[in-house]
């Protein structure tokens, strides 16, 4: 079956070997994703991951691309000044049968595929400090690789990606417009995002009067996208490149404090097993900070709490903006799903604004 519908995409691209196998993997919720596995005239085998852009989210996949080969060449550049040799630590991509990268399907999709890096977990569910520390180094160190890198020359591959004022608006425009029926079922909800309407502009608002320095982000931290050497249970390599773009370090760290330090996923149904874990947040702050203190700016430091709670809120509401429109953006497995997502987020919100002075002490005791 998943032959079938991907047999006119696989002989595009460069891939060693013999097809043999291919599944689905479906923990991301925009692009579609595929492991497959080839084989070798010598019986060995190897793996590729292969993806669907999706048209609706990326709308110009030529630029994300041309993106992610920069940075991916920088930071392999970067390691190998550092003595250390870049192999499974950084994305590679595979080349098409036409010369580059991208293959457009008769649709008008974008397809593109990577080496697909063995012996790593990716947690969907963080189990251990340890583990949520090395998710910490991981993206800390992606920024440090990439603090030289001129972020005025990166496109936008989503235009005001996390620029919760204009998300604001966006959500206020879905709530009126109603396309899909549901506003009458989401007024306590609402409620709770106008309430955080200043709050949630903070970040912006200091990015533009220069209180912050814009830097190149990753700007979707789930604890899933940095891989883990199953081996060794150290930060690997660091996935899931498509947002890379200009924007605050309080973004990559809000969002995976959002994911990683909840209690719960962040579509739990049953909100009351939902709250922040302490003890998680203090992990991933401590592999954060120590790989990111000699470039982000104390000051800058001091202030990465906001982004627990920014981004918490921007979650919510694009959620629920997304549920307004008839879940045109995210992978939903029900009708229910969005505004599910949006209550799991709006608890672990609360939490997180009750625990705000203990996370302010954790960061403090971090920062020298
Ligand atoms: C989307 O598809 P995935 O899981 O990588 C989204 C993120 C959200 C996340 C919530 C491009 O990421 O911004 O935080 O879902 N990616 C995009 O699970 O919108
Ligand atoms: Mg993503």
């Amino acid at each position: 079956m998943l032959y079938n519908d991907l047999k006119l995409i696989l002989p595009q691209f460069q891939f060693e070997g013999r097809f043999r196998n291919g599944v689905e993997l479906t923990s991301g919720n925009v692009n579609g994703t595929y492991r497959l596995e080839y084989v070798m005239p010598d019986g060995e085998h190897k793996l590729y991951t292969l993806q669907r852009i999706n048209p609706y989210v990326f709308k110009d996949a030529p630029k994300m691309m041309e993106n992610i080969l920069r940075v991916t060449s920088h930071i392999k550049d970067k390691m190998r000044e550092e003595n250390l040799d870049p192999d499974r630590k950084v994305l590679e991509l595979v080349r098409c049968k036409r010369g580059n990268y991208l293959f457009q399907d008769e649709e008008g999709v974008y397809w593109r595929a990577y080496g697909f890096i063995e012996n790593a977990d990716a947690l969907d569910k963080v189990h251990s400090v340890g583990q949520m520390e090395e998710v910490g180094r991981g993206f800390g160190d992606f920024q440090r690789y990439l603090s030289d890198f001129d972020a005025a020359s990166l496109h936008e591959t989503i235009p005001f990606f996390h620029h919760t004022t204009k998300r604001f608006y966006a959500f206020v425009r879905a709530l009126e417009e109603d396309i899909a029926g549901r506003a009458d079922l989401v007024e306590e909800e609402s409620d709770e995002i106008f309430a955080r309407r200043k709050m949630m502009g903070k970040i912006v608002k200091l990015l533009e009067s220069g209180a912050l320095p814009t830097r190149v982000t990753h700007n979707d931290t789930k604890a899933n996208n940095v891989l883990l050497d199953s081996k060794t249970g150290r930060a690997l390599c660091v996935i899931d490149l498509d947002t890379v773009m200009p924007g605050s370090s309080l973004y990559d760290y809000g969002d995976a404090i959002r994911y990683g330090a909840s209690t719960a996923a962040e579509d739990e149904e049953d909100v009351s097993l939902i709250r922040l874990n302490l003890a998680m947040a203090e992990a991933f702050t401590k592999g954060f900070v120590e790989a990111s203190s000699g470039f982000l700016g104390k000051d800058e430091l001091l202030m990465l709490p906001l982004g627990a709670k920014v981004m918490t809120a921007e979650l919510s509401m694009r959620f629920l903006t997304d549920y307004l429109n008839g879940d045109k953006y995210f992978r939903v497995r029900s009708p229910e799903h969005n505004l599910v997502r949006t209550r799991a987020q709006l608890t672990l919100l609360k939490d997180i604004e009750k625990n705000e002075q203990a996370l302010h002490d954790i960061v403090r005791k971090m920062v020298k």
